[in-house]
């Protein structure tokens, strides 16, 4: 529905994210690509230090193997993504039935992957890359054409910066950091911000507060009320934005009060490391996607271009195989707008997620041969028709004890989850 027109400086930051138009999309796309790309990429995950040892981290190298600042500026001034093709990114989370992508615009080493003029420790200006070349414009055309939303990652720490470590000096960094702020937004229209960084507490002086949390939501809002803004803008729990953002796991259903998005990486690293082989397999991606639907959560899963801006094979290939998976058997049902249903209790054997009047029952694992699927009810609700999706094979329900029990009719194992579609008659 068409929302009322809402000037500069209307302030959402109390609007009810569960409810508010402006987070329809994002509530109903549940599935998204993280990108996690910049200087340090160049590195691919390993430095080698002038003694010849290697040290070896990814988005964090700089810190964690203590990279001098000359020594790091010298290494991304070779940076040169040539390869980095944006319609080909677009086209992986596509199949890989993502709906929105949100890629890192700076992170902590506060290099930015866009021609700022805040500072020259960007793409454009400290590298060897094309100098015309923009890839968050790029991205941001690809993804337009595609029906893709697309969202920055923002790191609020910067450890590049010398402004940023000294209070006396932070209201400089924090003048440069809104004036970069509204650049991602009046350039690229982003749909999404998704800040980082504000729980540094240890570099060398935390200086970001709940109010600095806050006054940055109303200033984002006033350039562009529909924005999404993660918790991670404030203080968690204090100024929570629109989302929380539970990391590397699948929270309990349901979070009270909050939207969440789940964020995790294919492998172990969120940065590209040469090394890290550890992906995630197509099956573990689906049933993660299920699960977390059914929780009433997004997922937010990540690849790490390498030093030419090209996404690992493998990533490509597991996302793709995930993608064609859950087209073929046509679980994005129990995914895309559907989410938590407080009708029924979360089952030992998989999840069970809620659109409209059907409930998606992702079965993921199988009981011993024989025994049926026990669905434990929370209110009274009867059960019109249940069948396999997919294969269309019917499935036996009997009340039982505090709920059903499910019988499919025959060896209903899914490779990766087999989900039933309960037609349901809710309480009046
Ligand atoms: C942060 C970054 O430091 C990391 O490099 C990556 O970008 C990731 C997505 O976000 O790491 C965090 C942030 C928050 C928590 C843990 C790691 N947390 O809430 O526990």
């Amino acid at each position: 529905a068409p929302r009322p027109a809402t000037g500069p400086g209307t302030n959402h930051a109390t609007d009810d994210p569960f409810t508010a138009d402006r987070t329809s999309w994002w509530r109903q796309d549940r599935f998204g690509m993280f990108i996690h790309f910049g200087a340090y990429s160049n590195l691919e995950g390993e430095y080698t230090r002038p003694d010849g040892t290697v040290c070896r981290d990814a988005e964090w190298i700089k810190r964690e193997c203590k990279i001098p600042n000359d020594a790091y500026e010298k290494q991304a001034a070779t940076f040169n993504p040539a390869d980095f093709d944006a319609k080909a990114i677009v086209r992986a989370a596509k199949d890989a039935g993502q709906r929105y992508i949100v890629i890192t615009s700076k992170h902590h080493d506060g290099y930015a992957m866009w021609p700022t003029k805040q500072n020259s420790w960007n793409l454009r200006d400290h590298s060897a890359f094309d100098p015309h070349r923009d890839i968050l414009a790029e991205l941001k055309r690809a993804a337009d054409a595609a029906g893709i939303k697309l969202g920055f990652y923002y790191s609020i720490w910067d450890w590049h910066d010398p402004d940023f470590a000294d209070p006396a000096t932070f209201p400089r960094y924090k003048k440069r950091m809104y004036a970069q702020l509204k650049e991602l937004v009046d350039n690229y229209d982003p749909a999404l911000l998704w800040f980082d960084g504000e729980w540094d507490a240890v570099d060398p002086v935390n200086t970001w507060s709940r109010k600095d949390g806050a006054e940055l939501q109303t200033y984002l809002h006033a350039l562009n009320p529909e924005l999404i803004v993660n918790n991670r803008v404030g203080k968690r729990g204090v100024v929570d934005g629109d989302f929380g953002t539970p990391e590397q796991e699948i929270p309990a259903a349901p979070v009270d009060g909050q939207l969440w998005e789940s964020c995790m990486t294919l492998n172990d690293h969120w940065g590209f490391a040469r090394y890290d082989t550890h992906w995630k397999s197509p099956a573990t991606i689906v049933r993660n996607l299920l699960d977390i639907a059914s929780r009433g959560g997004n997922y937010l899963l990540n690849v790490g271009p390498d030093k030419r801006g090209r996404v690992p094979q493998p990533s490509v290939d597991r996302l793709r195989e995930a993608g064609r998976w859950l087209r073929a058997h046509g679980q994005g049902d129990a995914v895309y707008g559907a989410g938590y249903t407080g009708l029924v209790a979360t089952p030992s054997w998989g999840a069970v997620a809620r659109r409209g009047n059907d409930l998606y029952a992702s079965v993921t694992a199988w009981p011993a041969a024989g025994r049926p699927l026990h669905l434990t009810a929370r209110e009274a609700f009867t059960i019109t028709s249940a069948r396999v999706l997919g294969s269309g094979q019917r499935v036996t329900v009997t009340p039982a004890g505090d709920g059903f029990d499910l019988t499919p009719s025959g060896a209903a194992t899914g490779p990766v989850a087999s989900v039933i579609r309960l037609t349901v008659k809710p309480p009046a």
